[in-house]
């Protein structure tokens, strides 16, 4: 039975309340939901992990793509961030279209490990370009709230848990590695899977994955508080890493700012931006770089990313 992300805690909580009941004693009984909000993350550390990024991909033929020089740099400049800050980091291993691909999954120490919040961004890029926006913005959003919880000394109750997927672009070949590779057990551990992958479009839309009710309702009463609209994102699905999650009955959400697509007029009455243009007129292409990034809807999504951590892990 397919249990949403609030029926999972409920469920892990009756389960405790049982135990409880019949005197049995739970070890690492959950502590009270911590009240503490999600720091703001800085417009200006996550963008320095996009210029680390546009580097790479500079030396390095001009992309992060699947087995290709430039993934596996993203990865050691993620990982090393990780490994600074006390994660207990793991690089999956697994081959695509003959070439070598890796998954970074980072591990924050504590919490109840039968109650594991995953937060998650593709690292590669399409081989034409250095994928600043699809899929840097995620990653390096994801990767500051990582930074964020270790600075804030943060120790919520359910156990967090961070991915990097390598091979996206190729088919949600990694993200698809890590599911079917886990056992029902630890599957079952997985409260919520939140995916971001292009949160930092040009002519940025705001939209918010319709998947799992709770995680849905997060996101968008955080956005509601910042007085922006937003739209459930209907052109996903099946379209990114939340897709194998989501079909292995874990409860999803995510964000995105929109790609290939045009702007409305209504659209645009909602968000400002061009109408009659694509939400990121450099998807797939050469020109997403640095300078294919629009700095208000990443700082926005950024701070998103962390209140949802923070929220959905208390
Ligand atoms: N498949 C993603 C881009 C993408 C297209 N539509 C959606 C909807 C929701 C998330 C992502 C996407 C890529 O090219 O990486
Ligand atoms: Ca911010
Ligand atoms: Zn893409
Ligand atoms: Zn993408």
């Amino acid at each position: 039975m397919k249990l949403p992300f609030s029926g999972r805690a409920l469920a892990a909580g009756t389960v405790a309340a049982a135990l409880l009941l019949t005197g049995g004693s739970i070890a690492g009984a959950a502590p009270a939901p911590s009240a503490a909000a999600a720091p703001d993350i800085s417009l200006a550390s996550v963008k320095a992990h996009l210029t680390q990024l546009q580097s790479i991909a500079s030396a390095n033929g001009g992309n992060r793509a699947h087995g290709r020089p430039g993934y596996k740099a993203s990865l050691d400049y993620v990982k090393a961030k990780l490994d600074a800050a006390g994660y207990t980091t793991t690089i999956q291993q697994f081959t695509s279209s003959g070439r070598t691909g890796y998954n970074l999954i980072a591990d924050w120490p504590g919490g109840d490990t039968n109650q594991v919040v995953m937060a998650g961004s593709h690292l590669d890029s399409v081989s034409s370009g250095p994928g600043i926006n699809d899929n840097g913005s995620g990653s390096a959003a994801v990767l500051e709230t990582a930074l964020a919880v270790s600075r804030a000394g943060h120790h919520p109750t359910k156990h967090l848990r961070f991915a990097w997927w390598g091979a996206e672009e190729l088919g949600l070949v990694g993200s698809r590695y890590y599911v079917n590779t886990l056992s029902a057990a630890n599957r079952a551990k997985i409260s919520g899977y939140l995916n971001f992958d292009m949160i930092g479009s040009r002519n940025a839309g705001y939209f918010v994955y319709d998947d799992d009710p709770a995680i849905e309702k997060t996101f968008k009463d955080y956005f509601a508080g910042l007085g922006v609209p937003t739209e459930i994102e209907t052109e996903g699905d099946g379209r990114s890493d939340h897709a194998p999650f989501k079909s292995a009955g874990v409860p999803v959400g995510g964000l995105f700012t929109g790609a290939s697509r045009y702007k409305t007029a209504a659209q645009v009455a909602k968000w400002g931006g061009t109408a009659g243009q694509a939400f990121d007129r450099c998807y797939h292409s050469s020109c997403d770089t640095t300078s294919n990034i629009n700095d208000t809807a990443l700082d926005r999504n950024s701070d998103a990313v962390a209140h949802a951590v923070w929220k959905l892990s208390e």
